[in-house]
């Protein structure tokens, strides 16, 4: 079993209420345990024009291979009516792998650590809920840092 964090953001259709199905869909994956979820956190959208996301991570103990995982997590984007059109475009559910143990992973389907989590706090903070102080991540870079240098501004939570 690897522990793998998972981000949650939703900005269309109720996001609450994506968030609250989409931990629900992660509790049934096969050969999965869900760990811990965050509060739930709502910020400005980091592209303008667009309505404000709620985010959270959920804390997974799997046994699904990290390609495997993302299919799963995939399929429950799309059963949550996440249509793929533009690039950073509004949606009902994403869905990112953020961390999966220890590993890095660079490959063009998937980069772990998540490439853009240290600069985003509605990753950040909902993370730091759910580990200890004293984090490191699998680059080694440790989540105290990324937080004194990720300020909480904008952050709400909920
Ligand atoms: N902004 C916020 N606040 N939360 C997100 O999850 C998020 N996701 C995105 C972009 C459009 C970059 N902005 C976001 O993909």
């Amino acid at each position: 079993m690897e522990r793998v964090y998972i981000g949650l953001g939703s900005n269309l259709d109720e996001p609450q209420e994506q968030l609250r199905s989409a931990i629900n869909a992660l509790h049934e994956l096969p050969d999965t345990l869900l760990a811990a979820t965050s509060a739930f956190y709502s910020s400005e959208s980091l592209s303008p024009g667009q309505p404000r996301y709620t985010n959270a991570v959920a804390a997974l103990d799997t046994a699904l291979a990290p390609l495997d995982l993302l299919d799963s997590l995939q399929a429950i984007e799309a059963a949550q009516g996440r249509e793929r059109k533009e690039r950073w475009g509004p949606r009902t559910l994403d869905l990112d792998i953020l961390l999966y143990g220890d590993q890095l992973i660079d490959i063009p389907r998937l980069k772990v650590p998540h490439y853009h989590m240290q600069a985003r706090p509605f990753v950040l903070y909902p993370l730091a809920e759910l580990v200890p102080a004293d984090f490191l991540l699998a680059d080694q870079r440790s989540l105290a840092q990324l937080l004194a240098d990720c300020p909480f501004v904008g952050l709400e939570r909920l």
